[in-house]
């Protein structure tokens, strides 16, 4: 049986740490691809010299030809320019919309078949630009921010909780900004929902409201702190997760920027919802009953990703 083919678009921060997961995890062989000459090939050359350390057998490559992704079944998408000092947030979309023009047409061309997650933001429509660039089907086309949003959370309340993270699971809807809505009512430590957890007295609304926040806030944490990129650890691992949910058919429960026909009463657009990720790609759409402001918080989020979608359309009147 032939290896499994990773395509990653874009080699940074994001791009490397991927490459080296996929490769400790011997998901596949690994294609790093960058328009900047050198940077893939040597990433991949250090990637594939700690192989003989770790024990794994995956091949690494560096490309600058879209021509080397050929038959990639996965390909994750990470090429773009993060905001520099100056540059509004519509100068970062009208580059990286430009940019998700070219990665489309490669992916369309060499990549037809791959299952594609894109990580570029503004994620939600980003994606939903690469999706119409790229002519793949919806179902195999879709955007990473619920599985890292939901991360953070999870982490928060781990800490605030002191249990163990691999009992604490979450669910962060809607787009991935400010707006995003982290649901605390379908958030359990082992089953027993938060509510229940506060209800206890194990903490306060308050203290739940603030952890909500530092959530919605959590990208912005990383960037002060490190002053000269975003996160790239755990935005790599939760794409892997998504990744290895397609590859294994393991139809994993995830929330995942996803493209809607008419579920939760949305047409044409892509934002975070439950998915479930197996070897059909975006298998299914899990259409939860969002209350109160749940529901208030998504609508919210879902204007604000619409607005991404327009001012895309008014710079490139492809987009429909
Ligand atoms: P960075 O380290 O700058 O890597 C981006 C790479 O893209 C660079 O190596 C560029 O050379 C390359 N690139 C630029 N233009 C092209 C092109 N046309 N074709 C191919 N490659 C190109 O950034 P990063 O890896 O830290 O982040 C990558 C993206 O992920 C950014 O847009 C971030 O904003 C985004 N991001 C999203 C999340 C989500 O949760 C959605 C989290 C963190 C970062």
């Amino acid at each position: 049986m032939a290896r499994n083919k990773i395509a990653l678009i874009g080699g940074g921060q994001i791009g490397g740490t991927l490459a080296h997961l996929a490769a400790l995890k011997e998901m596949g062989d690994v294609v790093i691809f960058d328009i900047v000459e050198g940077l893939p090939q040597g990433k991949a050359l250090d990637l594939a010299q700690s192989g003989p350390v770790e024990g794994y057998n995956s091949r690494l490559k560096g490309a600058n030809d879209y021509a080397d992704i050929e038959g990639a079944d996965v390909v994750i998408v990470t090429a773009g320019v993060p905001r520099k000092p100056g540059m509004s947030r519509d100068d970062l979309l009208g580059i990286n919309l430009k940019v998700m023009k070219s990665v489309g047409e490669g992916i369309k061309k060499y990549a037809p078949n791959a299952f594609v997650i894109c990580i570029t933001n503004p994620l939600d429509a980003m994606v939903w630009a690469l999706q119409q660039f790229s002519g793949l089907p919806a179902n195999m086309v879709c955007g990473m921010a619920g599985v890292l949003d939901s991360s953070r959370f999870s982490t928060f309340l781990a800490e605030e909780f002191n249990v163990s993270v691999e009992d604490v699971t979450t669910f962060v809807l809607g787009g991935h900004g400010d707006t995003m809505v982290p649901l605390v009512r379908y958030s359990t430590v082992a089953g027993i929902p938060v509510p229940d957890l506060i209800k206890m007295g194990w903490s306060t609304e308050e203290k739940i409201a603030e952890i909500v926040q530092r959530t919605r806030d959590g990208g912005a944490e990383i960037v002060g702190l490190l002053k000269t990129g975003s996160a790239f650890y755990a935005p790599a691992t939760s794409a892997i997760e998504m990744a290895e949910s397609y590859l294994k058919d393991k139809k994993r429960l995830l929330p995942c920027a996803a493209y809607l026909n008419g579920e939760y009463g949305l047409d044409n657009m892509y934002v975070g919802v439950p998915t479930i990720i197996g070897a059909g790609g975006i298998e299914k759409i899990v259409e939860i009953d969002l209350q109160g402001e749940e529901k208030s918080g998504f609508d919210h989020s879902v204007d604000a990703v619409k607005g991404l979608m327009d001012a895309c359309k008014n710079i490139d009147g492809s987009l429909a």
